[in-house]
């Protein structure tokens, strides 16, 4: 990634900081195994640097200062670790000028925080039941040696950053979106009656690892039959039954940002009549509400259109008689925005501005009948209104029909 797009990204949060602001962000930490080592997403988003345990600083006082705090490699252990990124190479990966080692971290941040009024840190969110995390733990220390502090989680900061994507973010989601729906394509194409759901998972992550891409956006949800009805189920260990459409609800994710696809599908290559006219219920729906992306919209009015079309399917498809027991049947949002979180920045009821991206997902689950369908998209608002980012993934009856 080009270092230029992360300047200009902390050129937009310095904008927003008020003089007398600090903002720390803490990687994540290492992992037992690196090789799953996944990245704290803000910090991610300022340095583009994939290192554990370093800390990124902007201090905005008459002028403002920043600073990336990095582990100091030690060559006993470099033998067993490998190589840790040097001063010089941090510095030209992301672009930051100063650079210091994190043993250094604790004498110098008292000086940005000293003179400032609000310190901003990615606290994230954690139950008062759990531990309190590396930055939680951080901030309570700072506030016991400078009691004048007011402390903020920096997501106010940077959602209005992270969820107008640029070009480069959308490149990286169509990729992940491409190679989803790749995977998914092989689905159709290998899945039996007999296999288990997580056969069905493991074609995903085959196409999702021999096209160089590392993580999954989230975990897959493979569900047949019945299991579609749970609207989170992700035990994948059932064998899929005669006559059962399968759910997949999946994603790649490609230098950190998450595809989330929906697909339904008759295992067997034919709908019965019952699921076919579920399916299309939901299919309908699902075209309806993309064809009503544009900029200014809100997300308020897609959900408010969505259960509107849902309780008119519900009552055509003798479920239900009055059309406020619709939530039997339908009970989450017709969607999200959708970037380096499956769930990204970008509040339920916001209105859409160019470059967002938001998932389109309506659905209908009928336990008793052991159908659950959901069809999801991922939709980029443009200024013509919106573009399809997973038009290539079939969905039309006769495709999924062979
Ligand atoms: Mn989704």
């Amino acid at each position: 990634m080009d270092s230029k797009l992360l300047i200009d990204r902390r050129k937009k949060i310095i904008k927003q900081l008020n003089e007398k602001e600090l903002v720390i962000v803490f990687a994540a930490s290492v992992a037992k195994y690196p090789r799953n080592f996944l990245q704290d997403n803000n910090f991610k988003y300022l340095t583009g640097l994939n290192i554990p345990d370093a800390i990124f600083v902007i201090s905005k006082q008459k002028k403002s200062v920043i600073e990336l705090f990095i582990e100091r490699g030690i060559p006993e252990m470099e033998v067993w670790e490998g190589k840790k990124m040097t001063k010089e190479e941090a510095s030209a990966a992301s672009g930051i000028e100063k650079i210091s080692f994190l043993d250094e971290f604790e004498r110098k941040i008292g000086f940005h925080i000293a003179p400032s009024i609000k310190v901003y840190a990615n606290l994230g969110y954690n139950n008062i039941d759990k531990p309190l995390n590396k930055s939680q733990n951080f901030i309570n220390k700072a506030k016991q040696h400078f009691p004048h502090i007011i402390t903020m989680d920096m997501t106010k900061l940077m959602t209005t950053l992270r969820s107008v994507k640029t070009k480069w973010e959308i490149e990286q989601m169509q990729k992940a979106i491409d190679v989803t729906g790749n995977g998914i394509k092989n689905i159709f194409k290998k899945s039996k009656i007999g296999m288990m759901e997580y056969e069905l998972d493991a074609i995903l992550k085959y196409e999702i690892n021999r096209s160089g891409l590392k993580h999954i956006g989230f975990r897959s949800i493979i569900a047949a039959g019945g299991n579609a009805a749970t609207l989170h189920y992700e035990q994948n260990n059932s064998k899929i039954g005669k006559d059962e459409m399968v759910l997949l609800d999946v994603g790649a994710a490609c230098n950190g940002y998450s595809a989330d696809i929906s697909r339904t599908f008759p295992v067997s290559g034919k709908f019965t009549k019952r699921q076919k006219e579920v399916y299309s219920e939901v299919l309908k729906i699902n075209k309806k509400i993309i064809k009503m992306v544009k900029p200014g919209i809100g997300m308020k009015e897609l959900n408010e259109k969505t259960v509107e079309l849902i309780q008119k399917a519900l009552i055509k498809l003798k479920l239900i008689k009055n059309k406020n027991d619709y939530r039997k049947y339908y009970m989450h949002s017709v969607g999200h925005h959708l970037g380096m979180d499956t769930h990204d920045l970008g509040a339920r009821d916001s209105v859409l501005k160019i470059g967002n991206v938001i998932t389109i997902e309506p659905g209908i689950y009928i336990p008793e009948e052991k159908i659950g369908v959901r069809i999801e998209d991922d939709i980029l608002v443009t200024k013509a209104g919106y573009k399809n980012l997973s038009k290539n993934i079939p969905k039309e009856i006769s495709e999924l029909e062979n």
